[in-house]
């Protein structure tokens, strides 16, 4: 509810209205069952025309008036449920954009996938049957029951024995729906899961004929999921009846007593019927209630995952910075002082006492074998981690003390895996800075040397990508994310392995390139071309700093280095 209200408090005056015109339709369905009495009791029964058409009248303009608040009371209500289920994506796409990237990465994408969409449908529902009929069959419950009362206490008695126990089973099924519920949207994560992974491994799952065994796998998790649904359904399904059972019987009980004191000449038969009538409605109510009660419940265990993901801080780390300007204009040195690194989820040290500085506008590169640290480390300096111990400078300011945004837009960061949007060629680069001129856009592709494979494509820069730039070669992909980072005009450039897919020829042009940018430039790469041309050399081995310095002095200085490099040597040599 916590969660809730924030959202619903813009549509209050929607709210409002809809709920006032639902009180209208259940005071005229309250009125009903006592208009009924007066039309058998003063009319039927004497067989007065006059009276009978007068409260025939009454009743068939209520009916109407009561028919129009409920159409009213619709419109409000959708109107209410569809701007606040907008609201709460927006806010919950919103909050995955400012939460911290560990927390971000805490949450699968396939249940955010289903947070954002599947469950705020849920909740939408919820808020819409909230409006039109949840909060109106308690109240028709209890009115009726009052009503009842009026009409003739002694009747009226056994509808009242039986509400407490229908309440605690209410009660019971909410609390109970909830955890199962809970549980079955978890397998619908599973499933979405495992659909999304599908989607993205279609390539390989051909070329390795694994159609089959992920049939299989989805028909598992497929049938998870149907019996977690079932079994959560059933306690529903259980429930109605039941409530039904309990509910005819004390309508049994009021018509047998009902016509014995009729005979006795205790009541009129107009009471006996709206009291009948009553008991009719209340159990309507009821049995609407615990339908409804389902989509509650699933929606109550939806708004939980929701409030799950608004929970996450909104501050990365908290915007602390004093160094307003950032990185200082005229260096952009890199300093780590005995940094050490581990991922949140685990006890595991990824990175223990990295010490090293790089001069500015210096090149770096950073060796080692695979698992050795590399990705980590450079994901330290845009702050998406934050080092265990150590401080980690550039330009001589600890980066903590620099707001985030700030620091980062100094940054050009390509990511192992380079990641490009649907959109045309020029958007894509452009993202990278969305005010750069296209002569600087053509100036950075030139650079990344991707600029003559552009103007190759039938629509060059205008030529459009699909989803995740899935019509390139993974080298085009590479130079364009090269270029998009170019396009920054960033301080620093941190290149995460992202050349692995150069032929050698153009990766020394690109090498060269880079040098004129005058950005300081840490680079990732296996390969040792690149670090004959680097200002300096980084080897990293399981997380610590094995040596740093020139191609040559390493040469000199680490075995393992040296083993790197021939390596490399006779693997050219045997292909050649
Ligand atoms: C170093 C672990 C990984 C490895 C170590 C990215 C990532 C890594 N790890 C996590 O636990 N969670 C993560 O999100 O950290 O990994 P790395 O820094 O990615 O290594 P690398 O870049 O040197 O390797 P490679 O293969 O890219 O050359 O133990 O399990
Ligand atoms: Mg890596």
């Amino acid at each position: 509810m916590r969660t809730l209200l924030p959202f619903l408090k813009p549509y209050r005056i929607s709210a409002a209205v809809a709920l006032s015109l639902m009180l209208v339709e259940l005071v005229v369905e309250l009125c009903f069952p006592l208009l009924m009495a007066k039309l058998i009791d003063g009319a039927i029964l004497r067989q007065d025309v006059g009276a009978a058409l007068k409260w025939g009248g009454v009743m068939i303009g209520l009916a109407l008036f009561g028919f129009a608040a409920g159409l009213v009371n619709s419109f409000y209500a959708a109107d209410v449920a569809q701007g606040f289920a907008h609201d709460m994506r927006r806010a919950l796409f919103g909050k995955l954009q400012s939460m911290a990237f560990s927390d971000f990465r805490a949450f699968s994408p396939s249940s955010l996938m289903t947070r954002l969409t599947g469950d705020i449908n849920q909740i939408q529902n919820s808020v819409f049957l909230g409006l039109r009929v949840f909060v109106r069959a308690p109240l028709l419950i209890a009115g009726s029951m009052i009503m009842a009362l009026t009409v003739d206490a002694r009747l009226a008695l056994y509808l009242v024995v039986v509400t407490p126990i229908l309440v605690v089973v209410l009660g019971y099924t909410i609390r109970k729906g909830f955890r199962l519920f809970r549980l079955v949207q978890e397998r619908l994560d599973k499933l979405n899961g495992l659909v999304r992974e599908n989607l993205i491994g279609m390539r390989l799952i051909r070329a390795y004929v694994r159609g089959d065994h992920e049939k299989n796998r989805f028909a598992e998790t497929n049938g998870d999921y149907m019996r977690r649904s079932t079994a959560a359904l059933r306690l529903s399904e259980m429930t109605v009846p039941g409530l039904l059972l309990l509910m005819n019987a004390s309508v049994l009980l009021i018509l047998w007593f009902g016509s014995r004191s009729v005979t006795a000449y205790e009541t009129e038969v107009g009471d006996v019927v709206a009291v009948l009538n009553y008991a009719i409605r209340i159990t309507g109510a009821y049995a609407y209630l615990s339908m409804i009660i389902t989509s509650l419940t699933i929606a109550r265990a939806a708004l939980s995952r929701s409030a799950e993901v608004l929970a996450a801080g909104s501050n990365e780390f908290g915007a602390n910075g004093t160094a307003a300007d950032g990185i200082p204009p005229d260096r952009a040195d890199v300093l780590f002082e005995g940094v050490a690194f581990g991922y949140p989820d685990s006890e595991a040290a990824v990175l223990d006492g990295i010490t090293f500085s790089v001069n500015d506008g210096e090149t770096a590169v950073i060796m080692g074998a695979t698992g050795a640290g590399k990705t980590s480390l450079l994901q330290l300096l845009p702050r998406l981690y934050e080092a265990r111990r150590g401080t980690v400078r550039v330009g001589g300011t600890d980066i903590r003390d620099i707001e985030l945004s700030v620091l980062r837009r100094q940054i050009g960061y390509v990511a192992q895996e380079s990641t490009l949007f649907a959109g045309t060629i020029r958007d894509n680069l452009l993202w990278g800075r969305e005010d750069a001129s296209m002569e600087e856009v053509v100036e950075a592709a030139k650079l990344a040397q991707i600029h003559e494979t552009i103007m190759q494509l039938p629509d060059a820069y205008e030529a459009v990508l699909e989803q995740k730039g899935a019509n390139l070669s993974g080298g085009q992909r590479q130079r364009l994310s090269i270029a998009r980072a170019l396009l920054r005009k960033p301080k620093l450039l941190l290149l995460d392995d992202c050349t692995s897919a150069l032929d050698a020829r153009t990766e020394s042009l690109l090498l060269a390139g880079l040098k004129t940018c005058g950005c300081t430039t840490l680079l990732v790469t296996q390969k040792a071309q690149a670090a004959r041309w680097a200002d300096t050399v980084l080897l990293l081995a399981d997380g610590k700093l094995l040596a740093q310095g020139k191609h040559g002095e390493l040469l000199a200085r680490s075995e393992t280095y040296r083993f790197i490099v021939e390596s490399e040597r006779e693997e050219a040599a045997h292909h050649a």
